[in-house]
């Protein structure tokens, strides 16, 4: 059985350009809850850390200073069949694929710069939202 929640980040880019009210809002008229939401900046190695899964990857190296380059907003959102429609819904890692209608359509720019971030397990959104939120913190 799928869980009900998954581990969003609205991404420096985003933040920078203003996006953060207007990504929530497509969000939560997109049926997903926000349970637990904070904004903060990531110091290098926590980017390394939250990033060790791509850490062979040929853009490693951008995705960790590109993360860690500013203020991030990080969340966990509640719909039945969370991960599988909230990856459905933000769209494509490359914008210029993203379908119409999509949060990375809209807001991304890039395949590194692209806005948003969406869990793409049950498992990894279990592993994702602990990195961010203590039990305290989640709703
Ligand atoms: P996604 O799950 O859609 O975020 O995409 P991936 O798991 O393929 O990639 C993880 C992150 O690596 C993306 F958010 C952006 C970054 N990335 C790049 O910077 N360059 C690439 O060519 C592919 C991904």
């Amino acid at each position: 059985m799928s869980s009900n929640y998954t581990f969003t980040i609205i991404k420096p880019d985003a933040v920078k350009s203003g996006y953060i009210g207007e990504i929530l809002a497509m969000m939560n008229r997109g049926g997903f809850k926000i349970s637990a939401l904070k904004m903060l900046q990531l110091a290098q190695s926590e980017a390394e850390a939250f990033y060790a899964v791509h850490k062979e990857r040929p853009f490693f190296g951008e995705l960790v200073k590109f993360m860690s380059s500013g203020p991030i907003v990080v969340g966990i959102l509640e719909k039945e069949n969370a991960v599988e429609d909230f990856r459905k819904f933000i769209g494509a890692t490359d914008p210029a694929e993203a379908a119409e209608g999509t949060i990375r359509r809209k807001y991304a720019h890039s395949k590194g710069e692209n806005a948003v971030h969406g869990s793409d397990s049950d498992e990894n959104a279990a592993i994702e939202a602990s990195f961010f939120f203590s039990t305290s913190e989640r709703f």
